[in-house]
């Protein structure tokens, strides 16, 4: 029987909870996080979705005709995605051109890298990387202002049925792929968990002595 991301989030359900209850969020819907956390984190997130958008170019073009509709969508709302950033940005008074920190960069390398990868398994990271923040910013419950905004960015019922929309696409082209693939696929998805966590990690570990 051909793997399905719903398997993959059983089989690694441990490793998906450490990707998507961090302590960072916790503490956005507490409104106990700090500004200078917060803010790394917005930094970090626009430029790793800068990137992030360069993936889902090129997962369009390994993609059949039939997926274009869905990630024609992604991309549109990316498109919106990056505007809204450097709005944040400007009202926090922050600077997007700051380099990238290395946990952003070692993401970033990784999704560059998946051009490398069949389709199937590009598939898989793209869903995973979507469904991390889908469920990261819905799990702990309604955020107070500011962090609201951002909680519903990734947790409004069109971004989530947009990441079905992904799981459903990956699974109708995991069906088919050969064992090796599938196995790829697994890897991809264990990778997008631990780069998570340690996304969240890198801005929470942001605060000065
Ligand atoms: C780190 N993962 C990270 N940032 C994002 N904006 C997304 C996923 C989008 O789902």
């Amino acid at each position: 029987m051909a793997l399905t991301c719903e398997q993959l989030i059983n089989a690694h359900s441990e490793m998906w909870y450490s990707a998507t209850v961090h302590p960072f969020l916790t503490q956005c819907q507490e409104g106990t996080i700090l500004a200078e956390q917060f803010n790394t984190w917005l930094v970090q997130d626009y430029l790793f979705v800068t990137e992030f958008t360069r993936f889902v170019g090129r997962v369009l073009a390994a993609a059949p005709v039939a997926h274009f509709d869905g990630l024609l969508s992604g991309l549109g709302a990316l498109q919106n995605e990056l505007t809204w950033f450097c709005e944040k940005a400007e009202e926090r008074s922050l600077n997007l051109s700051s380099p990238r920190q290395e946990t952003c960069l070692v993401y970033c390398d990784f999704m560059g890298n998946l051009v490398n990868s069949p389709y199937p398994v590009q598939a898989v990271a793209l869903w995973a990387i979507e469904f991390a923040y889908n469920q990261g910013w819905q799990l702990p419950g309604k955020m107070p202002a500011p962090y609201d905004e951002f909680a519903d960015r990734w947790g409004n019922p069109g971004f989530t049925e947009y990441v079905k929309l992904l799981a459903n696409q990956a699974d109708e082209v995991l069906q088919t792929a050969s064992p090796a693939i599938q196995d790829q696929a697994k890897e991809a998805f264990k990778r997008v968990a631990m780069l998570e966590r340690a996304f969240w990690q890198m801005a929470f570990d942001q605060v000065s002595d």
